[in-house]
């Protein structure tokens, strides 16, 4: 896990460039980002770390490694939506979500497609939140 996170951080603080071609100047940067490195990940970063977690482990099931699959999405959903999906009567909900979230209708979800659906449940439960907050006031 802590591995993504390197990956992710270390993507951002380096140039494309290869390490021996930096000029000295660069320490500064360097050791920045050493210390990113080995400082523990914040609550968001290790939210975003799960994220992608999740989403590579679905898809990386069948066919191409990082998209989902209908097959994979309705695996996705039934595991860790299960609640949610359970709590749909009708039985079509799925396959118009994959279709909704499919936004270059080529039939596989990608990771920003993948990223709306969690962003449109976020603010789906943050709504709930406040509207229940404001019951109680
Ligand atoms: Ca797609």
């Amino acid at each position: 896990m802590g591995k993504l996170t390197m990956l992710i951080w270390s993507t951002d603080a380096q140039p494309s460039t290869s390490h021996k071609s930096l000029p000295p100047t660069n320490s500064d940067t360097q050791r920045d980002h050493k210390k990113a490195k080995m400082s523990k990940p914040t609550e968001t970063e290790r939210c975003i770390e799960s994220l992608i977690a999740v989403f590579q482990k679905y898809s990386g099931k069948d066919g191409n490694s990082f998209q989902l699959s209908k097959t994979e999405f309705l695996s996705f959903m039934n595991t860790e939506l299960a609640a949610f999906t359970k709590n749909q009567k009708d039985p079509g909900v799925l396959d118009r979500m994959m279709k909704k979230l499919d936004l270059n209708s080529d039939g596989q979800l990608d990771f920003q497609e993948f990223l709306n659906l969690i962003g449109g449940l976020a603010v789906a439960c943050h709504e709930s939140f406040v509207k229940a907050s404001q019951k109680r006031v």
